[in-house]
Order: structure tokens, then C-alpha cells, then sequence
């Protein structure tokens, strides 16, 4: 047992690929999250176009300001810094993977508008960003209370265990499993992350997630911070252009690589600005 979780929550995470940890953070750590987020998300009203820092929906105008996503939060304030590097998240991670050093990959706040949020379709994340092992993965923190109505975060427990999906279509990088993975998935095991704000979740990047529009009069906005063990090295450039992309946020740079030997398909090369799950779903559904 560990400083921050149980055998009984390690065997968990192990076997169903996610774990959610309740109340995690403190209300004043949570208020000056919640209070900095508000302040970014308020410069929406001076965009007509996404820039480096807010990713904005095609129905954004400045008077109605529907933004998607926060780019690479460590980068906009020492907060979302400290939330990555200095808080208690990477030592759960080295409890969960066994490893004694931990490295950032990169970060982002998903923001679902009350009744404007938009779903996430079914996905892996391991199609994004793939390592050479599979200790990688996502910690949400919840700076809202979520749950099914505003866009929860859904996973399917233990398929981290099966393939990992082609996420393109053709020659087009879709960010979203093909419609014949999705139709197999066993909707009855499908668990809605509902959590009070402050809570986190975790989940290996193999595992099968996504979330449905916000259909509430609540917002639902996640910050996501993606790590992985230090040894576990990308197999393909940053696409986020962080400033902290790689950061040792626990323990000291790898000597090795852990390989698992399989054929695993790379995602398209970086453009200059940061990519997002949004505009590639987005682009797809359109030229449906
Ligand atoms: O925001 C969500 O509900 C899911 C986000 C996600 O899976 C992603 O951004 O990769």
C-alpha cells in the first residue's frame, strides 16, 4: 500500500483501466482553479478565431463565446503549473504504475458550455500521442460537479485490455474509433464518471472513453493533465507545443526505453499550433 491508495485501488485501476479518486483537491486549490479558468475563458469575448490559447467552436461569436478548450493550461498560469507538477497527482501515478519517475506530456481544459458543450465520440488516446509502453494517461480534474447531464466523462472499464483502434479514415485523422468498434461496445459496462468538483479521475490511455453534449444549464469544464512513466517514450513529435512537454515532474530522465514490440499506427505530424480532439471530430462529422 501507498502513501495516497489502497492495494485493493491499484489492483483496480490495473484491471478496469481507470479510477476516480473523490474530492481530491481542497476548496481553495479547486476556487483558485475554478477563478483562473473563468479569467481565460472571458478573453473568448475579444476572439473571433482560435489562437494558441483558446480552441473556439464554429458557432463562437464574441457576444456568444462558446469555447471548446483551454490550450496547454501550465503554460497560460502558474496554477495550472502547480496542479500538473507540484501537486499530489504525480505521486498517485507512481503508485499506480510502480515507477519512481513520472513525465508531463501535456495539458488541457475541456470546456463543455451549459447547453452549448459539445460530445466527445468514442476514442483511445494512445492513436494521439503513442509511447513505447502503455504506463501513459489522462488525470481529470473536475472543476465542476459532473454528471450525465452535463457531459460526464464515460469509460469502458477493462477494454484498455483489447486493440488499440485506427483513428484515421483514409488518409484523414479522425481522433475517433470507426464506427464498427463502436458498435461493439457493451453500452450495459459503460460507467458515467459522475464526481463532485474537486475529484479526480485517471485512466490508462488504451482505455475507450468519451462524453455526450452538456444538456444542462450547468457548465462542465476538466482539466486534463496526460503523463506517462519516464520510461515510456513517445513514439512521435509533441503536437501541443508546450513549453512543459517532457518535464520530470517526478524522479530523473530515463537511461532506457521500455518497448513493447507491436505495430502501432502514428498520428499525423505536428502543424505549429496545438492540435485538438475537437477540430479533428469536428472535421469529420462535417465531411460525413
Ligand atoms: O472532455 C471529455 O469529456 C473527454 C476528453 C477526452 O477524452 C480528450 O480530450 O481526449
Amino acid at each position: 500500500m501507498g502513501r495516497h491508495l489502497t492495494q485493493d485501488q491499484i489492483d483496480a485501476f490495473r484491471e478496469q483501466g481507470y479510477l476516480a479518486l473523490p474530492n481530491f483537491f481542497d476548496p481553495e486549490t479547486l476556487a483558485r482553479v475554478r477563478a483562473t479558468t473563468d479569467r481565460l475563458l472571458e478573453g473568448a469575448r475579444r476572439l473571433t478565431a482560435t489562437n494558441h490559447v483558446l480552441d473556439l467552436d464554429a458557432r463562437h461569436t464574441p457576444e456568444a463565446p462558446i469555447v471548446n478548450r483551454i490550450f496547454n493550461p501550465p503554460d497560460q498560469d502558474p496554477i495550472f503549473a502547480w496542479v500538473m507538477q507540484g501537486s499530489a497527482i504525480a505521486d498517485v501515478l507512481c503508485e499506480l504504475w510502480g515507477t519512481p519517475s513520472i513525465k508531463f506530456h501535456h495539458a488541457k481544459v475541456n470546456v463543455k458550455g451549459a447547453v452549448v458543450g459539445n460530445a466527445v465520440d468514442w476514442h483511445q488516446d494512445a492513436p494521439f500521442h503513442p509511447h513505447s509502453n502503455d504506463d501513459a494517461g489522462s488525470v481529470g480534474m473536475l472543476l465542476d460537479d459532473a454528471d450525465a447531464t452535463n457531459g460526464a466523462m464515460q469509460v469502458v472499464p477493462g477494454s484498455h485490455k483489447g486493440e488499440i483502434y485506427d483513428h484515421w479514415e483514409g488518409d484523414k485523422f479522425v481522433g475517433r474509433m470507426p464506427d464498427r468498434a463502436v458498435a461493439q461496445i457493451p453500452m450495459e459496462k459503460v460507467r458515467t464518471l459522475t464526481l463532485p468538483a474537486g475529484s479526480i479521475h485517471i485512466h490508462n490511455y488504451r482505455l475507450v472513453h468519451g462524453s455526450a453534449p452538456n444538456t444542462s444549464h450547468r457548465p462542465r469544464r476538466l482539466l486534463i493533465n496526460v503523463y506517462s512513466a519516464g520510461d515510456a517514450i513517445p513514439l512521435c513529435p509533441d503536437r501541443q507545443a508546450s513549453r512543459f512537454h517532457g518535464t520530470m515532474v517526478r524522479g530523473d530522465h530515463p537511461t532506457h526505453a521500455r518497448c513493447l514490440a507491436r505495430p502501432l499506427k502514428l498520428p499525423p505530424r505536428p502543424t505549429g499550433k496545438p492540435a485538438s480532439i475537437y477540430a479533428h471530430q469536428h472535421e469529420a462529422k462535417a465531411a460525413e
